[in-house]
């Protein structure tokens, strides 16, 4: 056995499923997951100390690779002033400075711990701030584990099966109503049948979490027309996009200002960090100031921050971080595409950036969760198994983004995509 079978056997005694986040299991893809030892670079290390390509790199955080210097450092200095303070530091306002001076649309921003804090808070502050109680989400988003959230939540929620998950009441499910993603009519047919009644529409202009969907400009156009109009909170999720596709979001490429925006894993350098912020005028809805209770032992870590703060400041300083991220990706996508094509294979592969998702669908293009639904969630499996065994760590569900770094280089590019054709060979071998 090796030893992340062993630990898998351990963990599953104390840990529902072995694990503390249900996607890293496997379940969907199969086999037993990797246990890591360490990370360098473009690389992790099991416990037996087999190599793998990173491309979910932490699901997004380390867009710079593993262990990157100036990161480690930052840390390293803050542990000599001890961990934990609980009480204001000026690393938390050099932070919110930072993030308001990068992202135009926040005015004020209040750290929380995690991306789902981010957003529970975000939908809090905007049902107080517009006293109204029902939101919209798109069907195929994720936006965290939140109880209004996991209806026909994205990520790991559909990757189980499970899009409406057991626990969240009726009473909670009452007050969120889901459209399509990228279905600006059914965003109307709602607004129209639910005057008066919602506070926030919330979305990840850019998707990742039902695999790569990007929002098309009129749709997101209209999203912001449609809140204009009717006083509804415009809110853009972007916890993965955030600094992730700009160092302004994906907001600064496409131009649209949300009343607010939540954030989170590149923004802790890998450490635990979450934000919500946006216009003054509602972000002032929020304890102290205002009556929306948000509260967190952590929020703000002086140790979590500092990694966070050198993240921000080192993409700030070197804003062609995202052209070399956005180079590697096109060449991994377009020589994906190149190889499918050997084997007469036309699977739609969408990418932003240096995000990207190879769809097993028959179908040409993927708008929407429908069209991702599509995909042959098997087929991926066995591709994700064997990229795994050439050294390729893939994020083991369809329904994810795979995320690129900086430690992405030519040689990897190379290796990842002879592990591509082998698994093509070895699929169609099989008469897929
Ligand atoms: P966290 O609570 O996991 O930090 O963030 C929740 C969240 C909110 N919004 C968006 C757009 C997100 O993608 C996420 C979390 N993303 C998943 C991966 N698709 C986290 C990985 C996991 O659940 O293990």
């Amino acid at each position: 056995m090796t030893q992340s079978e062993i630990l898998f056997e351990r963990a599953q005694t104390h840990i529902p499923g072995g694990v503390n986040s249900p996607v890293r299991a496997f379940r969907a893809v199969g086999g037993k997951p990797i246990f890591i030892k360490r990370a360098q670079g473009a690389y992790l290390y099991d416990e037996d100390e087999k190599p793998y390509i990173d491309l979910i790199n932490s699901w997004g955080p380390m867009i710079l690779g593993h262990a990157p210097a100036m990161i480690l450092e930052a840390v390293q200095q803050a542990l000599g002033d001890s961990l934990s303070f609980g009480a204001p530091t000026r690393k938390e306002v050099e932070m919110a400075e930072l993030i308001c001076e990068l992202v135009p649309s926040i005015e004020m921003v209040r750290l929380v711990n995690s991306g789902t804090e981010a957003t529970m808070s975000a939908i809090r502050t905007a049902r107080g701030y517009t006293k109204r109680a029902k939101i919209i989400k798109f069907e195929g988003c994720y936006h965290g584990h939140g109880d209004s959230f996991l209806i026909a939540a994205g990520s790991g929620a559909i990757t189980m099966g499970e899009p409406d998950s057991a626990g969240v009441t009726q009473g909670v499910a009452n007050d969120t109503l889901t459209a399509p993603f990228n279905d600006l009519e059914a965003v109307k047919t709602l607004v129209q049948a639910n005057q008066g009644q919602i506070a926030a529409i919330i979305l990840e202009p850019v998707v990742g979490n039902m695999g790569v969907v990007v929002g098309k400009d009129d749709f997101l156009q209209g999203l912001r027309q449609i809140c204009d109009a009717e006083g509804i909170v415009l809110i853009f999720d972007e916890v993965m996009t955030g600094f992730r596709l700009s160092v302004g979001g994906f907001q600064q490429i496409v131009g649209i200002k949300p009343d607010m925006t939540t954030l989170g894993k590149i923004i802790g350098g890998g450490l635990p960090v979450g934000a919500y912020g946006g216009k003054k005028e509602i972000m002032q809805s929020v304890a102290p100031v205002g009556k929306v209770y948000q509260a967190g032992t952590l929020s703000g870590n002086p140790v979590a921050v500092s990694a966070g703060l050198a993240m921000l400041r080192h993409l700030k300083q070197t804003p062609s971080v995202y052209r070399q991220i956005q180079e590697a990706t096109q060449q991994i996508t377009k020589g994906m595409q190149a190889i499918n094509q050997k084997y007469a294979l036309a699977y739609p592969i969408n990418s932003i950036g240096s995000m990207y998702t190879i769809f097993f669908s028959q179908k040409t293009e993927i708008f929407n969760f429908e069209d991702a639904k599509t995909s042959d969630t098997a087929l991926f499996a066995r591709y994700f198994q064997e990229m795994l065994k050439r050294g390729v760590y893939l994020a083991p569900s369809q329904y994810e983004s795979l995320f690129v770094s900086t430690a992405i280089e030519s040689t990897q590019i190379a290796h990842i995509l002879q592990a591509h054709e082998e698994a093509i060979q070895v699929l169609s071998g099989e008469n897929f």
